[in-house]
């Protein structure tokens, strides 16, 4: 048996708040895994090899310790944590945890994590001035959700830290490199502290190696 199996293997750009999102959570779960970078720039996504571990030819991608793969982000966040006490028993509670995964995912991810990849990386803000508008707009509307909820409880799906709250933290945290000031939005920056306050949190520099 070589070393490597029976571990976990994560396949991600340590850049990608996505990618973060799985090896936090591994590394809070105190599950050892080895980190697979894999430049999403140089298009290594996209190669024969790794469309055929992920047809979406995206990371994060894990791969489970008996070989199988799993992608999506999120998909990993709830097989990883399944059974632990970041994902509630209750159904609704459960589902509500699901809102928040999914609002991510379609609201605040698209527009808070695509603003930030042309900001940071594509580098191309100056050449799309209206798309841009749109993904700030866009962003700072969901940020303004993220108020609305976490003026009211302490994390983002009620009382108790989630899975929901790594998915919103990976590109919260860094949406001011997008462009966003966090400054109108003080919920969500005590809500940060309360996510970095977590026993075994770490930085996206820590996680993603
Ligand atoms: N919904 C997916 C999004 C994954 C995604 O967009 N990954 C980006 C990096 S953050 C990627 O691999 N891009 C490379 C490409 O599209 O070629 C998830 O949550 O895992």
């Amino acid at each position: 048996m070589s070393e490597s199996e029976g571990r976990f293997r994560l396949y991600g750009d340590s850049r990608s708040g996505n990618c973060y999102k799985a090896a936090l959570m591994l590394r809070l779960l105190g599950k050892p895994f080895d980190w697979v970078e894999t430049d999403v720039m140089a298009r290594a996504t996209r190669t024969t090899e790794f469309l055929a571990k992920n047809p979406n030819g995206r990371v994060p991608l894990l791969q489970l310790p008996d070989g199988r793969y799993l992608a999506e982000s999120n998909a990993m966040l709830l097989h990883l944590a399944e059974g632990s006490r970041w994902i509630p028993q209750d159904a609704y509670q459960r589902a509500l945890v699901y809102q928040w995964m999914f609002f991510e995912q379609y609201t605040h991810e698209p527009a808070i994590a695509v603003a930030r990849f042309i900001v940071l990386f594509a580098k191309t803000a100056d050449s799309q001035p209206e798309r841009m508008k749109l993904l700030t707009d866009n962003g700072y509307a969901a940020l303004g959700v993220m108020e609305r909820q976490l003026g009211k409880t302490p994390f983002i799906a009620g009382d108790e830290f989630s899975v929901a709250d790594i998915a919103l933290y990976a590109y919260t945290h860094v949406a001011e490199e997008g462009g966003f000031e966090l400054a109108a939005s003080p919920a969500v920056v005590e809500w940060l502290a309360r996510v970095e306050a977590q026993p075994g949190h770490v930085s996206m520099a820590e996680a993603c190696r």
